[in-house]
């Protein structure tokens, strides 16, 4: 059996993708805590193969968790045994899978400038590296392209930078996709990059950020993940990195960093989708952005974004310690969210992870932030919940225009209190 097992995980690996057909997803809506407990033992049952988009922990409501197939039957009713309310949220995975599919292909093209790239659809790592190197040719005044290491399975980790000269300006940093699923945020980094190009020398306020500041934009965070959501498993979030010792594969690079490294709010399993690694930056992808930080030294701003919650948050996440800059932070998070919403009315929240989504420790911001960023955030961007991390991709252009509003707020603000 276990053999049989091994053997099909090794020809899937080769061949297919994995299938999510009759996998749901379920919003669990705890009533108390001692109901939130109760789920935590379904997440402790491994042969439930059982997937937590969103939780659980006493912070978080609700509970959003993918299914599989075979487990659907015991997982409902172990719900309503115990009286937990539950929804479904997504009746099956690989209807939305295949949809996305479609349209990936249907508009497939070689895009030969960034005029004719199709930001209205979800895109391969290789054609995001081409559309990177078609922008740093056409702007070479203002882009260009630094790497800043390899990614465990050996590719190039990118970073845009956006400058008008200078030297070491001070600078705001933003990054999507660190969870490689989470594909409207690459998506919108995409998106972004070219608005810089189409803004700057036009709109009055990034151009003013431009001649003082440079911005970093890295796109693809963890390109291992991402080559691995589009060839293998459109569900995978971690890194690709192997753990001596055990058969499951990844780290969770948002668990990865020196921050409450290890903490409650992480896993210590390999197995897990939150597995924190063996020690604080044992991922190259986060030691990469690591050493570039403390390198690069005038880092301003630093702005992770991930989906999905409508969510925009600043420190902490592994403690219920206020940050030092919370009044301000609380009060700059407020008017961004504001500006987001006045494109489409889409709604955030806004306030410090622990208390707004749940206890998450080893987090990139809180690492970022104790090493002297103030303006630290992260974005949990569209939806809340109807289609979770697949997000359709009619919904990737206004998701990146009204985010690109919240970004203008606290880049302009951070431009306007250097410090
Ligand atoms: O669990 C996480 O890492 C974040 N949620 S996600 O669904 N994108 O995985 C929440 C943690 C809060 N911290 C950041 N968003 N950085
Ligand atoms: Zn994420």
């Amino acid at each position: 059996m276990k053999g049989l097992l091994v053997l099909s995980a090794v020809l899937l690996s080769v061949f297919a993708k994995e299938d999510f057909s009759g996998h749901q997803v379920l919003r669990i809506t705890a009533a108390n805590e001692a109901q939130v407990e109760k789920v935590r033992e379904l997440e402790d049952l491994e042969h439930l193969q059982l997937d937590f988009w969103r939780g659980p922990s006493q912070f978080s409501n609700p509970i959003d968790v993918r299914v599989p197939f075979p487990s659907v039957q015991a997982v409902k009713v172990f719900l309503e045994s115990h009286g937990i309310n539950y929804s479904i949220m997504i009746e099956d995975v690989q209807m939305l899978l295949d949809e996305e599919q479609e349209q990936m292909l249907a508009f497939q093209s070689r895009a030969r400038s960034t005029e004719t790239f199709n930001y209205a659809v979800y895109h391969t790592l290789e054609e995001i590296y081409e559309f990177m190197d078609l922008l740093v040719a056409e702007n070479p005044n203002l882009v260009s392209k630094i790497q800043i290491g390899n990614s465990f399975e050996g590719r190039p980790i990118n970073v845009l930078k956006f400058s008008t000269g200078g030297t070491n300006r001070p600078a705001i940093w933003i990054d999507t996709g660190i969870h490689s699923r989470e594909w409207v945020t690459q998506a919108s980094g995409v998106w972004f990059a070219k608005k810089i190009t189409e803004d700057y020398g036009q709109d009055e306020k990034l151009t003013a950020i431009l001649n003082s500041m440079d911005i970093f934009l890295e796109i693809v965070t963890n390109p291992d993940g991402f080559a691995f959501t589009h060839s293998t498993n459109r569900m995978w979030r971690k890194t690709r990195s192997i753990t001596p010792g055990s058969s499951c594969i990844g780290v969770d690079p948002n668990r990865n960093w020196d921050a409450g490294f290890g903490e409650a709010g992480a896993s210590n399993n390999p197995c897990s989708e939150t597995y924190h690694g063996k020690f604080a930056n044992s991922e190259v992808e986060v030691k990469s952005i690591v050493d570039f930080v403390k390198s690069h030294g005038n880092i301003k701003a630093f702005i992770s974004i991930h989906s999905y919650s409508q969510l925009l948050l600043y420190p902490y996440g592994y403690t219920t310690a206020r940050a030092a800059h919370q009044a301000e932070l609380d009060a700059l998070a407020k008017a961004a969210v504001g500006n987001l919403a006045s494109l489409y009315g889409t709604k955030y929240k806004y306030g410090s992870i622990i208390t707004t989504i749940y206890q998450a420790s080893g987090g990139t911001i809180d690492w970022t932030y104790n090493s002297g960023i103030k303006y630290s955030y992260t974005f949990e961007l569209r939806d809340t919940g109807l289609y979770g991390f697949l997000l359709p991709a009619k919904q990737i252009i206004p998701t990146a225009q009204e985010t690109w509003l919240a970004l203008m707020t606290i880049m302009d603000y951070t431009r306007n209190h250097l410090y």
